[in-house]
């Protein structure tokens, strides 16, 4: 399957190693048919070239952007030298065909990086030569093509010993391809960098380019420059999103807001690809809560389950050893029962029938757990709108990324792994050292705030927050509010006031009290206990507060901001 060179087309705008390669050729008996100064330089070595010019019948127009573009030349490079009916179209119009194509392109690339102007890299687009290397790359049953210098010895080998196989055409026409593909990106690349940032972004989505170039806007030749563009994981078709492991989702924070989930990783697919077995499906928010409320649940060891609303606890509470999910359900419910309405439950058990019992008469968003008894999941599934789903067992820690504007914030997942955590390394500030049951309390109340956007106040009683201070720009509001809801929210039949919960419970708090006031505050309604970081300049002053009305306070060293 060798196919003979008798006559080769060679147009190099890089010199390097033409000579040779013409004596090769030469001296195996090729015609080459050559343009411009390749023509020239050839001639001057002292071998025969033949001008394209004289094979097109028409000179070099528009400044040489015309030279080769010519059925003459293209018909000879294009004609499928096994088809009879080719070979006769070639006769019919007297063309003779091209054994070997031999090209290098204009050096757009060269001429970017060493800062031509814009009218000079425009220039360097090569336009004829990709023709001819693409003709040829695609003829590769009749052609061979060579791009590179590198393989000119080879041409020349072949052209002695009856040309190239079929194998090795099509090695060389592999290689043109990517050679033409690059040099295209080059260009393409190099015109995204000339627009402003807007358009370069919309063009580039437009074009489903995927990527955008880097902080300069120019011609990189890293490909680390290139950062994945946002608007194109929305744009590119479902199929294609299906493909990179995207899944449209009916709309985004709001209804006009356009939005998709992304699995990262297929072996863990976590919440983002998490088995749903009943329900409607997941929106985005259900899907922001839904995380919220898994990470909450399965920061606790011990039986828990988290009932969250708009990325915060409206309720949550573990299980005593011989109590089972249900209890802790019953209790996470009673946190505020009002602000349960709606919201998303995860555990980090399997979910039981008696859950299930106590879960169906309240309008539940989603529900998740690793698993659910037969009877459980039956029940639940009689809520039509109910998503329901089944989760792995949340990992602790990891690493997390959030976007901010122009770039990203990567940092290690919060989790309980911090020293200060564990209660046998708090240190007593004040009041008296906590009995078993305050102190299982704390524990529970200290691993439970962090869930709780700051500045977040959390107390708790019997295993269960009773009162919760949420995402109050100030940490005294924030003890004014989880008091407050302490001691309006909990269960009470109607009619009758609600029960003074912020009396005999304990309390956390994220991150240190800056000044007394806040401590103050839940001293003064009757908190029996409290555990915080400390290291306020003025942790005296909170000190003194509490040791004053005989109030425990511990300090951790240890803060869990969430924002
Ligand atoms: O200006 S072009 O885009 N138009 C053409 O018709 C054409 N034909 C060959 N560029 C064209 N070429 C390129 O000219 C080749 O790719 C090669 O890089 C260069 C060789 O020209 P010369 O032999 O005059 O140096």
């Amino acid at each position: 399957d060798r196919r003979p060179i008798r006559r080769a087309l060679v147009s190099v705008f890089d010199k390097t190693g033409l000579t040779d390669l013409a004596r090769a050729l030469s001296e195996a008996d090729v015609e080459i048919v050559s343009t411009g100064s390749t023509a020239s330089t050839i001639r001057e070595a002292g071998f025969a070239v033949t001008d394209v010019a004289e094979v097109t019948g028409s000179p070099e127009m528009l400044d040489g952007r015309v030279k080769t573009l010519h059925p003459r030349i293209h018909g000879g490079i294009l004609a499928d030298l096994r088809l009879e009916d080719h070979r006769a179209q070639l006769e019919d119009q007297s063309i003779q065909p091209f054994d070997l194509v031999v090209v290098n392109l204009y050096p757009f690339e060269e001429t970017v990086a060493a800062g031509g102007t814009f009218d000079e890299i425009i220039e360097k687009i090569d336009i004829g030569g990709p023709s001819m290397v693409r003709g040829a790359a695609k003829n590769f049953a009749s052609v061979a093509v060579v791009v590179d210098p590198e393989d000119y010895a080879r041409a020349g080998h072949a052209a002695t010993r009856g040309g190239f196989t079929l194998d090795e055409r099509q090695e060389l026409a592999t290689i043109a391809f990517g050679r033409t593909s690059e040099y295209d990106t080059a260009i393409s690349d190099w015109m995204l960098g000339q627009l402003d940032g807007t358009d370069a972004e919309d063009t580039a989505s437009a074009l489903g380019a995927g990527t955008l170039r880097g902080a300069d806007g120019g011609v990189s030749d890293s490909p680390d420059a290139e950062v994945d563009s946002p608007a194109y994981l929305l744009e590119m078709d479902d199929e294609e999103a299906a493909e990179a492991g995207l899944r449209t989702l009916r709309y985004g924070e709001n209804p006009h807001q356009r939005a998709r989930v992304a699995v990262i990783d297929d072996e863990n697919p976590g919440l983002a690809g998490a088995e749903q077995l009943g329900g409607k499906a997941m929106s985005f928010n259900n899907y922001v809560d839904a995380d919220a409320a898994t990470r909450a649940a399965f920061d606790h060891d011990q039986p828990c389950v988290v009932v969250m609303k708009h990325n915060n606890p409206c309720g949550i509470a573990v299980a005593t050893e011989d109590e089972n999910l249900a209890a802790a359900h019953a209790r996470a419910h009673g946190t505020d029962p009002l602000s349960a309405y709606g919201g998303v439950i995860a555990t980090n058990r399997p979910v039981t029938l008696a859950m299930a019992t106590q879960v169906k008469p309240v309008f539940t968003e989603v529900i998740l757990a690793p698993a659910y008894e037969d009877e459980a999941l039956e029940l639940l599934r009689t809520k039509k709108n109910l998503r329901i789903l089944r989760i792995a067992d949340r990992p602790r820690g990891g690493v997390e990324i959030r976007q901010i504007w122009g770039g990203s914030l990567i940092q290690e997942s919060d989790a309980y792994q911090a020293e200060g955590d564990e209660a046998a390394t708090w240190t007593l500030a004040a009041g008296e050292a906590a009995d078993a049951s305050t102190l299982a309390d704390l524990v529970f109340a200290w691993r439970s705030v962090r869930a709780v956007k700051s500045n977040a106040i959390l107390l708790a009683k019997d295993l269960a927050a009773v009162g919760i201070g949420m995402g109050q720009v100030n940490r005294l509001d924030s003890c004014r509010l989880a008091v407050q809801r302490a001691n309006t929210l909990g269960e009470h039949a109607e009619g009758e006031q609600a029960p003074e919960r912020a009396r005999g419970a304990v309390a956390a708090s994220d991150a240190f009290f800056p000044f007394a006031d806040g401590a103050q505050i839940l001293i003064d309604a009757g908190v029996s206990a409290i555990v915080q970081p400390g290291g306020s300049i003025r942790d005296e002053e909170v000190i003194e507060a509490c040791r004053a009305a005989g109030v425990t306070l511990y300090l951790t060293g240890t803060r869990h901001f969430a924002h």
